[in-house]
């Protein structure tokens, strides 16, 4: 599959959000994602935006944000998802997932972050065995369900608490309000109950309709170079599925993924290829003919602009180690190339940004350029 193109492997490929994602690194002719290694919610969301139009996915660790805004339709997640939109990348949680199924299942969709919600890929540490695998997959399916949920609830103002909750599939939400099911519409309200909570009465309702096209009929707007500047008009909304990454190799100096272990996470990767898109890696581990797993990559910076470059960058003096973009891409075969303080601590983050995207997408233009 190095040889083929992402258009090729889009084509073919079954997971809707490796579909999604492929076609959109055509599209923005991206193969980056930006490690949004900030510490505040303000920050990242000027990340976002700023370098939205040169990534097709942004990364995060939501716990290390200060000031993450929990609130479900206005908060941190929420504008993420609508820059998602607005730019076209996916959101990924840089999670790491790594206990036991029932715990993993509940960091996944419960919680005050509500990861699921708003991200719509995640990744797992395989450690406690490919249950871990399973029980996301259980989770994101029960959650894909929701969305498709046939709206049966009869609840108006008036309706006393109780019933409207427990009859009408309506769950709790983070501040005290109520949210009922999200209907195949994109429609959805918010039950706001009186002051005596569970024992009173549901005052208004909310409805909010988020417009989301079909996962079938894609609907592209063109994408031009002007020069160097990348000119980028619109994107269909992605599909309402979720994705996982296995985190089966690290770019940690001395970490403990042996070969054997690498191969176990591709072994869990085919058992679940409705859920799992593909690694967290440092090269391409599609060997059989019926892979179709797309590859991210961290450890990954460019040498300071003018300076030969020759496959390695000196690391961070923590354990992290870095490769080139061609090195990872070009010669070991990954397909997106993860940078985190190689853009975000660089003087001008937007131009140093498009400086790895040119150099990863060549990469991987030279990758598939016929021999
Ligand atoms: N990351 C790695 N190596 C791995 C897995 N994940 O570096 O094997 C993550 C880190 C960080 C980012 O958690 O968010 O990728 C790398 O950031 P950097 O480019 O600033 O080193």
């Amino acid at each position: 599959t190095l040889k083929a193109s992402f258009a090729d492997r889009a084509a073919k490929v079954s997971h809707p959000l490796t579909n999604y994602l492929l076609r959109l690194m055509e599209l923005k002719k991206s193969n980056l994602c930006l490690s949004a290694d900030v510490t505040t919610a303000r920050e990242l969301i000027y990340l976002a935006d700023k370098i939205g139009p040169s990534i097709v996915v942004l990364k995060t660790h939501y716990d290390l944000i200060a000031g993450w805004d929990y609130n479900p339709q206005t908060g941190t997640g929420a504008k993420l998802a609508a820059l998602a939109r607005k730019h076209g990348f996916l959101i990924f949680e840089d999670r790491k997932f790594g206990d036991i199924g029932s715990t993993v299942q509940m960091q996944y969709t419960a919680g005050s972050a509500r990861i699921i919600d708003w991200a719509h890929i995640v990744n797992v540490n395989m450690v406690p065995g490919k249950a871990a695998v399973s029980a996301l997959a259980e989770a994101a399916a029960k959650w894909r369900s929701r969305v498709n949920y046939e709206v049966k609830t009869s609840v108006s103002v008036g309706t006393p608490v109780a019933d409207a909750f427990e009859e009408n599939g309506v769950s709790e939400s983070e501040d005290d309000d109520r949210l009922g099911p999200l209907d195949a519409n994109g429609t959805q309200n918010t039950y706001h109950r009186d002051a005596d909570g569970r024992k009173g009465s549901i005052v208004s309702i909310t409805t909010v309709t988020q417009s989301f096209e079909p996962v079938d009929s894609p609907r592209f707007a063109t994408t031009t170079e002007e020069g160097d500047e990348l000119v980028y008009a619109g994107i269909e909304e992605p599909p309402y599925d979720r994705g996982l990454l296995i985190l089966a190799q690290m770019s940690s100096k001395g970490n403990f993924m042996n070969a054997e272990y690498t191969q176990a996470c591709v072994e869990a990767a085919r058992e679940h290829k409705d859920f799992v898109m593909g690694f967290i890696s440092q090269e391409s581990l599609n060997s059989e003919a019926a892979d179709d797993f797309i590859h991210m990559t961290p450890g990954c910076q460019l040498p300071p602009e003018g300076e030969e470059e020759n496959g390695v960058v000196a690391g961070d003096g923590l354990g992290q180690q870095y490769n080139t973009p061609s090195k990872l891409v070009q010669i070991c075969g990954t397909d997106i190339i993860i940078v985190g303080r190689g853009i975000i601590k660089a003087a001008d983050p937007q131009s140093e940004a498009e400086r790895y995207r040119r150099r990863a997408w060549q990469s991987y233009q030279n990758r598939i350029a016929v021999k």
